[in-house]
């Protein structure tokens, strides 16, 4: 018993270096393993440039921000399923059949940020459920989530060619209004450390922000990335569950 813990205590260090680039920092992350998170997706337009992440819930539906899905339409538009690196060829690449953005999306800072994409057929994926409104405690300030996505690893950096994840803990409802007016604790969740340094950053919107092993945010905006008192802003999924809940029926 305590020498197979010694043992992955060891495995799970010479992983730790063997993956995370000193350089690598979404912001102030390291490289994650699609294995370990078989729903997170990336976006493109035909051509196959990435410009948002999303969450596989369903066979057919992905869950992303509306942000990046009300200038898009069906034809242009694909998922790319099971690719850590945007450079490889694994996985697969997903046709869509129809876009959802919520009825009352304005802009990502006055809420209603989320969208739902639907494939054209079913992938072999395993979903991540969505928060409820009963997950509340998800929400509570200093809660860890796990941030993903291919974006960029600084504020003015270039996106990252491979998956990166970061631990952020959820902030109050004070700490957040007081960061950003527009904030609305019924629609939205903020995420990030006092002193900045980690954080989703452009290209991450639309991916999962993850606790408790459910879907808790999608990753919507912020003022730069990573900045002091400057924490990330999430879509409140346990807000969205049932009008996303239809679209999953639709
Ligand atoms: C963006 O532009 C973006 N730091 C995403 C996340 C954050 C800021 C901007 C949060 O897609």
């Amino acid at each position: 018993m305590r020498l197979a813990a010694l043992l992955m205590t060891m495995l799970t260090a010479f992983a730790g270096t063997a993956t995370a680039d000193v350089d690598e920092r979404v912001v102030g992350g390291d490289r994650a393993s699609i294995a370990d998170h078989p729903w997170v997706v990336y976006v493109t337009d035909a051509a196959g440039n990435q410009f948002c992440g999303g969450t596989l819930v369903a066979p057919t539906k992905v869950v992303t921000a509306a942000h990046c899905a009300t200038t898009r339409t069906p034809r242009n538009t694909r998922v790319v399923l099971g690719r850590e690196d945007r450079k490889s060829g694994e996985g697969v690449v997903a046709r869509l059949d129809s876009i959802w953005v919520h009825p009352d999306y304005v802009s990502a800072d006055q809420g209603s940020d989320v969208a739902v994409l639907t494939l054209r057929s079913p992938v072999d994926y395993t979903p991540l459920p969505l928060a409820h409104a009963s997950d509340d405690v998800l929400y509570e300030a200093g809660t860890s989530g796990l941030v993903l996505g291919w974006g960029r690893t600084s504020e003015q950096g270039s996106a990252s060619r491979y998956l990166l994840s970061a631990t952020v803990p959820v902030t109050s409802d004070e700490y957040c209004g007081a960061a950003y007016p527009q904030y609305d604790p019924d629609e939205m969740t903020c995420a990030g450390y006092d002193n900045g340094g980690v954080d989703t950053c452009q290209g991450d919107s639309g991916g999962p922000f993850v606790a408790g092993g459910k879907l808790i945010g999608v990753t919507s905006w912020g003022e730069g990335c990573a900045r002091e008192g400057k924490p990330g802003v999430y879509s409140k999924i346990a807000a969205y569950a049932e009008v996303i809940e239809d679209q999953l029926a639709a």
